[in-house]
């Protein structure tokens, strides 16, 4: 530890007296500051790229005994630390660079913000009073306003004194109320900053209850039971936010008392087995149009759920309301109403607001009509019967849904497992062949339908939930993060990627009209994905057939070996934009 000695006092007037000797005292810089206030509120895992200013931070964050994973890309960073906030209702830390290395961290920041997980952006920034006066310092940005804009809450941090005021508004920002991304601003000269030791460590903050609950209304309660009481074709609608708030038990029982029809979305799957015989999966097309009251607990009526409107609900044109009535409970007191009318808002966090919902659903409680639940029963046995059909085929060369129906099996007999996915094809046919069994195991493209997140994800489930990891990639998607490759084998994480292989975007069949180049959408034919991982020592192995593919990830999970598996599909087996040629401006035009 450093020692400063004070500064002698000397009086006005009297000839000076020489200093009495002071004992040293003991100091604490800017550095090591940082890293107690993370440690003190638990944070123990840091997502990151070094370099100036922050490269120490990471050396003796590490030997200080926080996990400091290292990538070769910030923005895969960036995402790995949103989805750890997701795995753990604590903010995933990401730590940059200045102005380059901010920005690659941006996009995952503005992804957290969008997708309501909480995770805060740590970048190291340059001299304020050259960058204030743009004079041109190294890796010049005024990064706090560049942020602001696509983040819940920007900090910056200017005297050593106040790392820990700081570093508790941004965790405070991060999870309290609808959770999101906040950017934390830390200037090269903070870290070289020394404070006395004790009072610095005084400065600190152990932030209590961070995400306070918030307790529902009981008449808003009682506005919603009354609802669903009333109603002859209930729905519930499960979303990320059901699966964030780790209400597991209840939801289940919510779910299961009530006897009403449920829907999970994308990363709710699994918050109840998606072969429970409640699930309406199977039959959206047919659920979402016909339902008269529908609960939401933590989705949202975006793009995701045709903004709540148009023929998806039964409406008569795009436009139109189907005329269900709506039950929204959600943590934001402004979602309501965003897209249509809710008939009964519950705001407060789901947690809080299922038990409440639960106490209502007493013994004089009566199921929904046999007539819908029956109705529900038919259609999703019907289509489920006719997708095993289609998965039951073995064609050659091997599409989506032989490649799938083996994933499907080995997910089934690893339910703990996680599954991360993306990609266009690839991330439907998954999302709809492949059952979940459990909560918050599958971990997707999320709001936006990002590209990019795969490998990141990868590492943060990794790490954050020791389990084996499954990753069902486009091989277009594989490619925006394919590098951290090399990071799941230097740290040598139980990952085994599947590259669903159809030479492109979509389709691997695209062709310049003029002849000259590769068609946009399209790769090197026959590229070998799996020499990625023999390059960094993992294991790589080349699939044509569902035999092959099932005996590499076997192994792969037995190992816990990275492995990347190249799965060769057919390049005419995809669809344009997967399931969602709808938004395609071209594609829609020629409807
Ligand atoms: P999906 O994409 O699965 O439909 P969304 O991301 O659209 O889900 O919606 C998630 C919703 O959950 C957001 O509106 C968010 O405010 C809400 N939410 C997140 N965490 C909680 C929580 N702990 N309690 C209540 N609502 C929450
Ligand atoms: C950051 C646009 C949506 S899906 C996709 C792109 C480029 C790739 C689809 O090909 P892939 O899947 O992965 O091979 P498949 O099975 O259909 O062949 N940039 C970002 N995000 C998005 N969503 C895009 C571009 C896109
Ligand atoms: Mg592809």
């Amino acid at each position: 530890m450093a020692t400063v000695t004070p500064p002698a006092v000397s009086g006005p007037s009297a000839a000076p007296a020489p200093a009495p000797a002071a004992a040293p005292v003991e100091t604490i810089d800017g550095f090591q500051l940082v890293i107690e206030a993370l440690k003190l509120n638990g944070l123990d895992t840091i997502y990151g790229l070094p370099g100036i200013p922050i490269t120490d931070l990471t050396r003796r964050a590490q030997a200080d005994g926080l996990r400091v994973l290292a990538f070769r890309h910030e923005q895969n960073a960036g995402y790995a630390a949103s989805i750890a906030g997701f795995l753990t209702q604590k903010p995933g830390i990401c730590l940059t660079v200045s102005a380059p290395g901010f920005l690659n961290g941006l996009n995952a920041l503005a992804h957290a913000t969008t997708n309501c997980f909480p995770m805060i952006l740590i970048s190291g920034s340059s001299e304020r009073e050259i960058v204030d006066l743009q004079q041109g310092d190294y890796e010049e940005m005024d990064q706090l306003a560049v942020a602001k804009p696509v983040c819940k809450a920007a900090f910056r941090v200017l005297h050593a004194e106040d790392i820990g005021v700081g570093i508790a508004r941004a965790i405070r920002s991060a999870v309290s109320g609808r959770p999101g991304g906040v950017y934390l601003d830390l200037p090269a000269k903070l870290f070289a900053q020394s404070v006395e030791a004790v009072a610095g460590r005084a400065s600190l903050i152990k932030v209590v209850d961070p995400a306070p609950r918030q307790v529902p209304a009981a008449d808003a309660i009682r506005r919603a039971v009354d609802l669903l009481k009333g109603a002859k074709k209930p729905l519930i609608v499960l979303g990320k936010g059901a699966a964030y708030a780790q209400a597991d038990a209840d939801i289940k029982a919510l779910v299961e008392r009530t006897g009403i029809p449920y829907l999970p979305m994308s990363m709710a799957k699994g918050l109840l087995p998606d072969t429970h015989e409640q699930c309406a999966s199977a039959a959206r097309s047919f659920v979402l149009p016909a339902a008269d009251v529908v609960l939401l607990i933590g989705a949202r009526l975006n793009w995701l759920l045709s903004h709540g409107k148009g023929k998806t609900w039964g409406g008569k044109s795009s436009k139109d309301w189907g005329g269900q009535k709506f039950i929204q409970v959600d943590i934001s007191p402004i979602e309501a109403d965003s897209n249509v009318k809710i008939d009964a808002p519950v705001v407060g966090d789901i947690a809080s607001c299922v038990s409440a919902l639960l106490k209502e659903v007493n013994a004089g409680w009566t199921r929904p009509p046999a007539e819908w639940t029956g109705a529900v029963h038919d259609k999703k046995t019907a289509n489920v019967a006719k997708m095993a059909e289609t998965l039951a085929k073995d064609p050659q060369p091997m599409n989506f849904h032989s490649a799938l129906n083996v994933v499907r099996d080995i997910v089934k007999a690893n339910p703990d497992a996680m599954l991360v996915n993306e990609g266009a094809n690839a991330l439907d046919f998954t999302r709809s062949i492949v059952d979940m069994y459990k909560p918050r195991k599958r971990i997707d493209v999320g709001t936006w339908g990002i590209m990019g997140i795969g490998m990141g994800y990868c590492v943060a489930a990794a790490v954050e939930t020791k389990q084996q990891v499954i990753a069902i990639e486009g091989d277009s998607a594989f490619g925006f993060s394919g590098m951290e490759v090399e990071t799941i084998c230097r740290y040598e994480l139980p990952v085994c990627i599947v590259v669903m292989n159809n030479n492109g975007v979509y389709k691997g069949t695209d062709k310049d009209p003029t002849g000259r180049d590769p068609a946009p959408t399209v790769f090197v034919k026959g590229a070998r994905y799996d020499r990625i991982a023999e390059a960094f020592g993992g294991v790589g192995v080349n699939a044509t057939t569902p035999a092959e593919l099932r005996r590499a990830m076997e192994e792969a999970i037995r190992s816990r070996r990275p492995t990347l598996i190249n799965a060769v599909i057919d390049e005419t087996a995809g669809t344009e934009s997967g399931r969602i040629t709808s938004l395609n401006p071209s594609a829609a035009k020629k409807k």
